[in-house]
């Protein structure tokens, strides 16, 4: 009960193949070198699924918005939170495409093709909707990018050529010379980068001792040694699980030797003849391209001596000793990762390589109950677009996207217009919250909330938390829950909402629950002020230095965030304000200290950096809410100073433009003319400025009045606006689509201007 599973069943069977090929034409005839542009690209999206959920809205009898333009702010508005409400699922949340990266579904793909192409995992017609996508996203150069709008790099390439071969495109096929032309000019594919040669090692078309070592054994360390991987960030230290247990067992594919396509690939991917590569000199080879974070000299003489532990003889038995050890506490850690989790896994990476080692666990038997288990949450991950079927970043953004959009609509004072909309975000914020009976599904008898169970798997409290996702997938986060948590806060300031719970129509959330999930945020607290994702700061700034990942940028340890802190901050001032008497002195002191952390990491020109979307946008917004809710006045320096910051940044059709740059150079980039509707500006970027002004009370009206114009000019005539180019990031390097972004920002700045400005900014030009 509780559990969310959002199966696309339906949806699917709805597809029509000839709109699926056109569409493939018109994308593959305007082809990008990275970059977005909509005019050319169908880049991302929901159009397909918008269409279907609006068709069953009105099948149901729902009303439609009206087709007029709004003429005041409010109107639009309304007509926004309208036109969204129609959007949401039975369940109470919002779904959409969380696609981008294009590392994750060739992982996939490879899984099912080493584990006997099991049709459980991929049927035909996701085999073929998934290389339509890989076919969409190839560039104008042959190549693939590490995400959708990033330029080639042979991490993408490599891996999306492959998937391509391995779903059956032939070699011979125009655009898979292409794409092999791209691979042989940069040197093979021993120049692509470390995750990408894991999945060759593991498909058998690379050797292992071309990879370097992920030694399983690092497990066993004592936890007090400075280096543990327990204190590396959770996501990379549940990747680095699975390959350090499919490394230790030097797993591969156990057909490759026969396979005829794998001796095709062998040829394909190197420029010289497989059995002749000295694969030990190819481990620290990556091409420029990839090549965000240089392994530093260090990382490389650690890892040569790796490569002498692995190989040299006589200490083989002495190595061999240890690694049955290494090699089983990483398979019991991956079961209660698995068990914890529902087999959805905290990732999309560890997802398939815990998929993958439970198969070489099992002795590659995909009848074993765990690959089964395993294999029903595959569909977790997928996403059907325009463009093709994916593998999303994450099961889905759902709690997160639902308690932005129920504090937008909050704002817009439009709650209880929309009671049916409230009542079901209650439902799911409540169904959502990771609870103290949480065991897992999967096994009931796994309390993973056991101190025991916390400290051997290294875990954070887990009870009182939200996730980014659903409930069954039940790792919280400090945002997250800090989201949540205002989510549910302003909802108990609807009549209608408090008025189903009296009548026994909505379960409550009482206020132990609460607590709960305070007590979560003040225990995640940093010691600098901050918050970091979901762990505390466990590790040091060093241990980037050990970063072998090469395409990504910071991390091996979980920093505090602008973006964590402030959700996390702003949270504890919500809850403080309707229960001031609970654990008062901690939580001020908690807020204060968190207003110190925004003072400290604001840049000299006034901006904060945004890790986790594009960017000093995304950023001064939180900096700005935070120092406000903390306690500081508009006129504080601090806030005056991101005020202008923001300001200079305007354009002159009043809206905003940021480019994805900015995250993977750290510096503000604007967004080339060519990229939204007109001259640039998006109305992501635009409505992030002005919630970060209006919250400042910025006293430049007429600025904040043209980016208010500027949004309801964007607005389409049903309330939606445009889907414009990718606005998440993570690991500075990496994009990721967002697509409620584009309702739940516009409609909230629509409601926060209008709140703060009046009429003011109401006249039209
Ligand atoms: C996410 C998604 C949510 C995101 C926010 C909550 C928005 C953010 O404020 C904190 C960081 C977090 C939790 C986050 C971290 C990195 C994730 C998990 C992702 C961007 C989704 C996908 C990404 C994950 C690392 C992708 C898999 C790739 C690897 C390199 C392992």
């Amino acid at each position: 009960a509780g559990r969310q599973i959002w199966t696309k069943d339906s949806f699917e069977n709805k597809l029509d193949w000839n709109t699926i090929y056109k569409i493939q034409e018109m994308a593959r005839a305007g082809r990008t070198d990275g970059g977005f542009n909509p005019a050319k690209n169908p880049n991302a999206g929901d159009i397909l699924f918008r269409e279907q959920m609006i068709t069953n809205h009105v099948l149901n009898g729902g009303t439609l918005p009206s087709t007029e333009k709004a003429t005041t702010v409010k109107e639009a508005a309304k007509k926004a939170v309208h036109f969204y409400s129609m959007l949401q699922t039975e369940d109470g949340h919002w779904a959409g495409d969380y696609g981008g990266p294009h590392f994750l579904m060739p992982g996939l793909i490879i899984a099912w093709y080493v584990m006997g192409k099991p049709s459980k995992m991929i049927n035909e017609d996701q085999a073929k909707l998934m290389a339509h996508y890989l076919r969409v996203h190839q560039q104008a150069d042959g190549g693939w990018g590490t995400h959708i709008e990033s330029p080639s790099t042979m991490f993408g390439t490599v891996l999306c050529y492959v998937s391509l071969r391995l779903l059956g495109d032939d070699a011979t096929l125009p655009h898979m010379k292409e794409g092999h032309t791209f691979i042989q000019k940069e040197g093979g594919a021993v120049m692509t980068s470390s995750w990408a040669k894991f999945w060759l090692c593991l498909l058998g078309c690379m050797e292992w001792e071309g990879h370097n070592s992920v030694p399983p054994e690092m497990w066993l360390l004592p936890n007090w040694f400075p280096f543990h991987p327990g204190r590396l960030w959770c996501h990379c230290r549940m990747v680095y699980l699975p390959m350090g247990y499919l490394y230790g067992a030097r797993f591969v594919y156990q057909d490759a030797a026969t396979d005829t396509l794998i001796q095709d690939l062998r040829k394909e991917l190197y420029c010289s003849d497989y059995q002749s590569i000295d694969w030990n000199s190819t481990r620290h080879l990556v091409a420029d391209m990839d090549n965000y974070s240089p392994v530093p000299f260090f990382m490389e003489f650690a890892q040569n001596f790796l490569a002498f532990y692995e190989s040299f003889p006589l200490i083989q038995p002495i190595k061999n000793y240890i690694r049955k050890k290494g090699l089983a506490f990483c398979k019991d850690y991956m079961a209660a990762e698995d068990l914890q989790t529902n087999f959805i896994d905290i990732g999309p990476v560890n997802k398939v390589l815990n998929m993958v080692s439970a198969f070489h666990a099992a002795g590659n038997n995909v009848e074993h109950d765990t690959i089964q288990n395993h294999m029903m949450r595959i569909p977790d991950y997928l996403w059907l677009a325009e463009d093709g079927m994916k593998m999303q970043g994450y099961n889905g953004s759902q709690c997160w996207d639902t308690s932005f959009a129920i504090q937008a609509i909050y704002e817009c004072e439009l709650l209880d217009e929309f009671p049916d909309l409230s009542k079901k975000v209650w439902a799911y914020l409540e169904r959502t919250q990771i609870l103290s009976t949480e065991v897992s599904q999967a096994s009931p008898a796994f309390e993973y909330e056991s101190v025991e169970n916390r400290n051997k798997y290294y875990r954070h409290v887990s009870k009182g938390g939200w996730p980014f996702s659903t409930s069954a997938h039940g790792w919280p986060i400090s945002d997250c829950t800090g989201e949540g948590l205002k989510g549910v806060c302003v909802l108990l300031k609807s009549t209608k909402v408090m008025d189903a719970i009296k009548k026994g129509e909505l379960l409550d959330i009482n206020r132990t629950r609460l607590e709960e999930a305070v007590n979560v945020i003040l225990t995640l607290q940093n010691e600098d002020g901050g918050w970091a994702t979901y762990e505390n700061n466990r590790g040091f700034g060093w241990y980037e230095q050990l970063n072998p990942s090469e395409v990504f940028g910071d991390i091996m340890i979980d920093y505090s965030y602008a973006e964590c802190s402030m959700a996390s901050l702003t949270a504890l001032c919500a809850f403080h304000e309707i229960y001031p008497d609970h654990r008062t002195e901690e939580v001020k002191h908690s807020i204060q200290l968190g207003r110190y952390f925004f003072e400290s990491i604001q840049r000299s020109d006034g901006s904060w950096y945004g890790s986790w979307a594009c960017c000093f946008c995304y950023a001064c917004w939180f900096g700005i809410e935070g120092l406000i809710r903390s306690g500081d006045t508009p006129d504080s320096p601090s806030i005056k100073k991101c005020c202008k910051f923001l300001l200079s940044k305007q354009r002159a059709n009043g809206g905003w433009g940021e480019d994805f740059t900015s995250c993977y150079d750290k510096d503000y980039a604007e967004s080339g003319m060519d990229s939204y509707g007109d001259d640039g500006s998006g109305v992501v970027s635009t409505a992030w400025a002005l919630l970060a002004l209006s919250e400042a009370k910025c006293d430049d009206v007429e600025a904040v009045k043209r980016g208010i114009q500027y949004l309801i000019k964007r607005q389409l005539p049903c309330g939606d606006w445009p889907q414009e180019g990718i606005s998440g990031v993570f690991n500075r390097a990496c994009g990721i689509t967002y697509t409620a972004y584009r309702n739940v920002f516009p409609i909230w700045a629509l409601g926060r201007c209008h709140e703060v400005y009046g009429d003011a900014i109401d006249e039209l030009e």
